[in-house]
């Protein structure tokens, strides 16, 4: 078998929003690459795992053709190709395997300051530009609508001051465009994240083995991000109530302190992030000599 069958591909965005974060998970995940001459292929030093960079917009198409075995990219593609690729054929559709904490953006309808949305309604008959046609088409169908969807590939905002549409249909994440350019953010039809996919080729054991290890190792990094190590000290009789209070955490693990009958040390994980408030919290309860620490690695 030569390594184009045994090495894993990955096709990653190769310069935007997703890039950095979306390497920066990879070698979180143990992947140690060194960059190609072209600087369009990083090769897997530790990991038979390679990372081609390219346009997010082609990597469902890759990893759909089997010319990647797995791609990273925003929730709001893989819709869009999904419901194109549904439209032209009957084939198997590439596989979501993971949703990743990255990326959020939701694709809404904006609306020119001063006119009314009353609803769905309100979109019959206008003139609607987007570069998701697929699935704002998709969504007047759902509602029957009759509109009419224009395609623009960038610059949506600017469509209606250019008389070229009356609606957007466009990506907000903090909702500063959108308001630049006179517009309201009126309804969202599309919540996004950058998300993992695979194709829908049947793969060889090997790869499916790694895949399965990139897997388990993405979620235990996701769970460690949101996870906190925590430790503090406790009075015996408010521990019913610390516990309580320590958010998400399964059994603690509580450590006699030497010389002390009434206090003990408590050692927890909380699957959320530990606030001042909790904290604030806890020390009314009765805790003191608290520490919240990351947590680097997790494997269940
Ligand atoms: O060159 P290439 O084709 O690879 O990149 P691109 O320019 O098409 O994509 P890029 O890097 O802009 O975005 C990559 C992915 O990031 C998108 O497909 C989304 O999944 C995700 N994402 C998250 C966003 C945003 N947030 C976002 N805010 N993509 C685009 N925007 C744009 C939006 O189109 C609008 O112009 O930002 C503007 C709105 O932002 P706010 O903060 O003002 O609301
Ligand atoms: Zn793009």
């Amino acid at each position: 078998m030569d390594s184009n069958e045994t090495r894993i591909k990955i096709a990653v965005q190769k310069s935007g929003r997703l890039t950095d974060h979306s390497m920066d998970l990879l070698v979180r995940c143990g992947l140690r690459y060194s960059r190609g001459r072209d600087q369009l292929i990083c090769y897997g030093e530790n990991m038979p795992i390679d990372v081609l960079l390219v346009r997010d917009d082609d990597i469902p198409g890759l990893v759909q053709e089997d010319v990647c075995d797995l791609g990273i990219v925003g929730g709001n593609i893989i819709e869009e190709s999904r419901l194109n690729i549904e439209e032209t054929s009957k084939t198997e559709i590439f596989k979501k395997l993971v949703s990743l904490d990255y990326g959020h953006c939701r694709l809404s309808f904006g609306i020119p300051d001063g006119d009314d949305f009353l609803g769905s309604e309100s979109l019959e008959g206008k003139r609607i530009a987007t570069s998701y046609p697929a699935i704002v088409k998709a969504y007047l169908k759902e509602n029957e609508i009759n509109a009419s969807v224009i395609q623009f590939s960038g610059a949506v905002e600017i469509a209606p001051s250019l008389g070229r549409a009356d609606i957007i249909c466009d990506l907000v994440s903090s909702g500063a465009t959108m308001k630049a350019h006179n517009l309201y953010e009126a309804k969202t039809i599309l919540e996004s994240t950058a998300t993992l996919i695979q194709t829908p080729s049947i793969l060889v054991d090997s790869k499916t083995d790694w895949i399965n290890r990139l897997l388990q190792r993405i979620k235990g990094v996701l769970q460690a991000k949101e996870s906190k190590y925590i430790m503090l000290h406790a009075p015996r009789d408010a521990l019913q109530e610390i516990r309580r209070l320590l958010p998400g955490s399964e059994a603690p693990t509580i450590i006699p302190l030497e010389g002390r009958q009434d206090k003990v040390a408590v050692h927890a994980v909380c699957r959320e992030n530990v606030f001042w408030g909790t904290l604030e919290d806890l020390k009314d309860a009765g805790a003191s000599s608290m520490l919240v620490l990351p947590v680097e690695k997790m494997l269940a």
